[in-house]
């Protein structure tokens, strides 16, 4: 993907040298006015970078905000082919999949990427919330607009617990990850991200899909809510050192890319067979609740549409949605 937005290739450049750059050869080399260059460096400044400018000297860049921001994701997706396409961020936003939706709804392209610091209202499964806390986690939505029937996006929300695994084991490979049915992804038995997937179809053609994830990076206790089990935890935490967000977001924004086309190409099987790679729960003895309903059974695998297969006594129960607790751990 080549970027072409003239404030982004401006910050390479200041970050690309390590010395004084002349706003005269600049502004050549970019393509826009002396004004033109000041006015990007402001915005720039706004949004927390630190960059110095002297009249005889030229300007010079020192040092990125502790923000997961576009610009410092762009240079590490260069390869992606549709993840990334667009990106929108905020500071604050009440929820970034509420966001995803309003451009999706005004067409905007397949890929685009909605980043926050912090949401006030950042959204669960079934009205329950997730806890945002500023400037420590990795709030993103992506708008995904795929190229298949309905029954088969049920694996999107495996494509993105797969793609967020394989980031987080990449970033930090001292810990093990688990994903649990549907959208969870544990460490230790700990939740430390989850997956809301949010669809608009009409009849079996899907609109667009929208995947939010949450992940608790370098959130400590004191931020993150009680939980009974499955208790949530981050990334620091289980890991003992910070995390760099930045290089964590774009991991997973590139993995996200590579599932994504391996849907698009008609990729199921191989997803099925990683995803089972990356969970822990085959063969372990759960209770699935639903709302008016609970199973006990033991879990025997996933469908390629999505489903969790859960044989009981009597026969094999096919769930497509449903809390999963493993038999025998007190609940929540
Ligand atoms: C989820 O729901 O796990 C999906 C969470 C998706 C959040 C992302 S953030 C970016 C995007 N924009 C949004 O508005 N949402 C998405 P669910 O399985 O229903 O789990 C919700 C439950 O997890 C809550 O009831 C709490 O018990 C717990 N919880 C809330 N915040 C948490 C956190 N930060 N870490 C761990 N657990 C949390």
């Amino acid at each position: 993907m080549i970027f072409t937005d003239k404030r982004y290739i401006l910050l390479k450049a200041l970050k690309e040298s390590n010395s004084w750059l002349s706003g005269t050869e600049l502004s050549k080399s970019i393509g826009i006015t002396r004004a033109g260059i000041s006015k990007h460096v402001q915005a720039l400044r706004k949004m927390g970078y630190e960059i110095e400018t002297q009249t005889n000297k030229g300007i010079r860049y020192i040092a990125s905000p502790n923000k997961v921001l576009p610009d410092e994701i762009r240079p590490l997706i260069e390869e992606n082919s549709i993840v990334g396409s667009k990106f929108f961020f905020a500071d604050e936003i009440d929820s970034t999949n509420k966001k995803a939706s309003a451009l999706a709804e005004d067409g905007t392209p397949d890929g685009t990427v909605v980043l926050a610091e912090k949401q006030t209202a950042g959204k669960g499964r079934l009205g329950r919330k997730w806890e945002s806390p500023e400037n420590t986690g990795i709030y993103c939505s992506v708008v995904l607009r795929p190229q298949l029937a309905l029954p088969e996006t049920a694996l999107i929300t495996f494509i993105v617990a797969i793609a967020i695994s394989e980031a987080i084991r990449e970033c930090c490979p001292t810990l093990q990850t688990q994903i649990k049915w549907p959208n969870d992804i544990l460490v230790n038995d700990k939740k430390i991200v989850g997956v809301l997937t949010e669809a608009s179809a009409e009849m079996q053609h899907v609109n667009h899909v929208i995947v939010g994830f949450g992940i608790n990076v370098n959130t400590y206790a004191e931020h993150l809510p009680p939980r009974f089990i499955f208790p949530a935890s981050s990334l620091a935490v289980e890991s003992k050192h910070d995390v760099d967000r930045v290089t964590l977001a774009a991991l997973c924004l590139k993995q996200l890319d590579f599932w994504y086309n391996c849907l698009n190409n008609g990729g199921a099987d191989k997803i099925v067979e990683r995803w089972k790679k990356l969970s822990t729960m085959i063969g372990r003895a759960v209770v699935v609740e639903q709302i008016n309903s609970k199973i006990e059974g033991t879990i025997e695998g996933v469908s390629k549409d999505g489903a969790l297969l859960v044989k009981d006594k009597n026969k094999t129960h096919v769930m497509y949605s449903g809390d999963v607790k493993y038999a025998g751990v007190a609940s929540r």
